[in-house]
């Protein structure tokens, strides 16, 4: 809907200093204001400056030339907006001055910025980076997630334990949204159904007496990179309708009718801190069924308004985009709306859907896999699960044909997982309905092909694809490391802010002995940043002048911090035993949240905390090694943590990391990695070359080969090194106080059935960290290797993995 008054008409936008003046004199309403209010002026003048382009983008984007994605997801984690907006702006400079009028500078008003932790880690950042890179490639993409009032749980550490706290990060408002009151749509919960026959013997489906939920969009406007395309991130809130519970207002209780309105709100009152898990609590479907409704109705809406209720073009010019099975109840409500509301048939409606739909699979753990019960999902949305139901019969006649009179084939790719409860598998919903199903780096799609989803890819070869992580490297490479990038374009150009492939040619300057000393300096003085922020974060003194080496990332057994921790414990010993030859000392960084269901994550936290205690008490000790657990890892504090950084860990069980984003940031900044041949790490490995990589550990097929007959007991007997880390551990020197409270995790350690195999992989660890250390001692081979590594790190661009989404499944046919 274009404007009454066309917005032409009125005075163009002030400048950044114009803006923020008048944001400041009548914004704030108040003199005296505190930092958070000047960021929110500032944030508002920011945003002011992308409204045109922003208007522009819609009006052109309205006219279908492009193909629309509409990129579903329940996590966007997005961070600060604050730098990033003016790098794609082209105003941190006027910013920067501007700023000075205010006794203030850009980086103190950076600081203030909350973060937006609209999610739990990989996935919800790798959304992120998407929609930097969708809006950069001027792409047409609509990022669709929930305005979480709470977002990623703020974790504290106290006593060593991890305590969560809740995030308010809307408490000062949030400058980037902009309410769109009028695009509010409905979405339909509980009930029932009925149908009828009419006059001309068409079954009708209707659903009703349900009670009505109102999804309000909260536009957040995403830049592109100098290219004048602003994107949408429309962020849906529940509100209650006004007619919620009208029969107890009815009735004279007013006040109980206005409190039942929490109700409603409350679906997106919080993230659900898990990441590789599900607990099949109702309100995550319900938000997630809402996420879904609320945009397809906005999609829908928009179509209907330029084609009418033609829908046989609709595919041509809508892609769906599901960020793993979160929003796959998307399927269902597209055939409800098609179906119900618009009146196609069946396979009309099917054909829209099934040619719009497309999924991305992020984990093979089968604690992640969605399940959702039948029972309660009928009584929370019983048209859509006539439709599951209606779908997998329809599905169940093609893989009867496929493969005749086999039933187990039947029961096992069944979307309906039979049992004393019935279940609904999201993943098979998901697959079926969709023309693209990828997994996200090499090694992870070919395990789906082979493993998790191999009855599909036999049946739907077709569908399969690879689409290999990649992130920004505005945010993680020009924003977070200014010094490296100015660097990088003082050799190159600037180019490869928007072609990160040119880094190779960085190459060319490993024997130029000026550049490699400018690039060790850099790197200096990145840790310099980054020891001030371990100080000031966790009291722990980190001297620059030793190894960093950094593990962050959500806390689980599979990406085995535990093993680091070992690691940490046997330099300690050697240490205690004054073997300190040849030891490079080192500052051990651990950071990351652990699910506030998840025990063996909380006291591997805990374990980190009581040895990195133990630790840095010890001035013995203290010369070679540090140790710190850094609380509340987060977006922002990796945009200070990977430029700072020597070492980065990426040694998660082999087959059980999907890709991985973290191992991407610190290899684009320089830092070398330590690693298994698992998820992005092989192609890394691939890209940088064997002598510029630290491999070590089993590979997923000796993985599954070992498991069969694991014997953690032998292997430790075997090393002398893991023998005396278990025999320190299990004399509680790290617990003296609490006895006991790391049985589990030595248990966990000797237990053949130790799917993680830690105790595999430790002399293999430990030999590659030796080599590390022999490394590292060499400076100039380091720092060669270093920018080696940030040479070979183009192909990790999110630009180049969104080219690949956009060539091979959004534009397809
Ligand atoms: O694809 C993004 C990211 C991968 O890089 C990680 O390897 C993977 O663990 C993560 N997956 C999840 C699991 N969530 N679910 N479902 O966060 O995805």
């Amino acid at each position: 809907v274009e404007p009454v008054v066309p917005a032409d008409t009125c005075e163009p936008c002030d400048t950044l200093g114009a803006s923020l003046a008048r944001h400041i004199r009548y914004g704030l309403c108040r003199d005296d204001h505190e930092p958070e209010e000047l960021f929110t002026a500032v944030g508002e003048s920011v945003k002011e400056q992308m409204l045109d382009d922003w208007r522009q983008t819609r009006i052109k984007d309205n006219q279908y030339q492009q193909k629309q994605v509409a990129y579903l997801s329940l996590e966007f984690l997005m961070g600060r907006a604050l730098g990033n907006a003016l790098l794609s702006l082209n105003l941190t400079d006027e910013a920067k001055a501007v700023l000075t009028d205010y006794a203030t500078n850009l980086e103190d008003i950076e600081q203030v910025e909350h973060d937006a932790g609209l999610g739990n880690g990989g996935l919800g950042r790798l959304a992120a980076c998407f929609l930097d890179s969708c809006a950069s490639l001027d792409l047409s993409v609509t990022g669709y997630g929930i305005r979480y009032q709470y977002g990623m749980f703020m974790q504290k550490i106290v006593d060593g334990y991890q305590i969560e706290q809740p995030d308010r990060w809307l408490r000062h408002g949030n400058p980037w949204e902009v309410r769109i009151a009028h695009k509010i749509v409905t979405v339909p919960f509980f009930g029932h159904t009925e149908n009828y026959v009419d006059k001309h013997g068409r079954r009708h489906h209707v659903w009703t007496d349900t009670q009505n939920v109102l999804a309000v969009p909260y536009d957040v406007p995403i830049p592109g990179f100098n290219n004048g395309r602003i994107n949408t991130l429309r962020l849906w809130k529940a509100e209650a309708n006004d007619e919620f519970d009208l029969a107890e207002f009815n009735d004279g209780d007013y006040a109980e009718a206005v409190a039942t309105k929490n109700l409603a709100e409350q679906i997106t009152m919080v993230l659900y801190p898990n990441d590789a898990s599900v607990n099949g609590k109702e309100l995550r479907l319900r938000q997630q069924y809402f996420l879904s409704s609320a945009s397809l109705q906005d999609l829908l809406a928009r179509y209907v308004a330029k084609f009418g209720k033609d829908f046989s073009q609709f595919s041509q010019h809508n892609v769906l985009q599901l960020n793993d099975t979160h929003p796959s109840i998307a399927v269902p409500e597209l055939m409800r709306l098609l179906l119900d509301q618009y009146e196609l048939t069946w396979d009309e409606a099917w054909a829209v859907t099934s040619q719009s739909m497309a999924y991305t699979n992020h984990t093979l753990l089968p604690e992640a896999l969605e399940r959702w019960s039948v029972p309660m999902m009928k009584y929370m949305l019983p048209r859509i699960v006539e439709i599951i139901f209606e779908i997998n019969s329809r599905y169940l006649e093609v893989v009867a044909h496929h493969w005749p009179g086999n039933i187990e084939k039947l029961t096992n790719m069944s979307i309906i997982e039979e049992g004393p409860e019935q279940h609904i598998r999201m993943a098979y919903l998901a697959i079926v309905a969709s023309f693209s199903v990828n997994g996200v780096a090499g090694l992870h799609t070919q395990l789906l092909k082979d493993g998790l989803f191999s009855d599909f890819y036999q049946l739907w070869p077709e569908k399969f694809n690879n689409k290999t992580n990649g992130v920004t490297p505005r945010r993680w490479l020009a924003y977070c490391n200014p010094k490296l990038a100015s660097l990088i374009t003082r050799r190159l150009g600037k180019e490869w802010i928007t072609d990160l492939s040119r880094l190779a040619a960085l190459n060319a300057f490993t024997s130029d002995k000026a550049f490699v000393k400018e690039w060790a300096e850099v790197k200096l003085a990145n840790k310099q940043v980054l020891s001030e922020f371990v100080e000031q974060e966790c009291g722990v003194n980190f001297d620059p002048s030793m190894m960093f080496d950094v593990q962050v990332k959500r806390i689980h057994e599979y990406k085995r911090q535990l093993l680091n921790i070992l690691h940490v414990i046997y330099l300690y010993r050697r240490i205690l035993n004054g073997d300190t030859e040849g030891m490079v000392p080192r500052c051990v960084l651990i950071g990351g949240k652990a699910a506030p269901g998840y025990a063996m994550a909380k006291q591997i936290i805990k374990l980190a905390n009581n040895v990195a205690h133990m630790v840095n008490s010890d001035p013995l000790v203290t010369p070679y090694l540090r140790m710190a657990f850094l609380p509340n890892y987060n977006v922002s504090a990796m945009e200070k943590i990977c430029p700072g950084t020597d070492l980065s860990e990426q040694i998660s069980t082999a087959g059980k990391e999907a890709s991985g984003t973290g191992n991407m940031k610190f290899m684009m900044n320089g830092a070398l990695t330590i690693g298994t041949l698992d998820g992005a790490n092989i192609e890394m490995l691939e890209e940088v070359g064997n002598e510029n990589f630290f491999l070590f550990g089993l590979n997923a097929d000796q993985v599954a080969q070992t498991k069969v007959n694991y014997q953690p007991q032998q292997i430790i007997a075997q090393s002398e090194a893991l023998s005396g880390v278990l025999s320190m551990l299990k004399s509680g020197h790290f617990n003296l106080v609490e006895p006991g409270i790391f049985d589990h995790i030595i248990a966990s350690i000797t237990d053949p059935y130790d799917q993680w195999m830690t105790a595999a992989d430790f002399e293999s660890y430990r030999i590659a960290q030796e080599k590390v250390a022999q490394t590292y001692l060499d400076q100039d081979t380091w720092q060669k290797i270093s920018i080696r590594n940030s040479a070979a790190s183009g192909r990790f661009s999110s630009d180049n993995t969104i080219a690949g989404y956009r060539d091979d499944i959004w534009m397809k046919k």
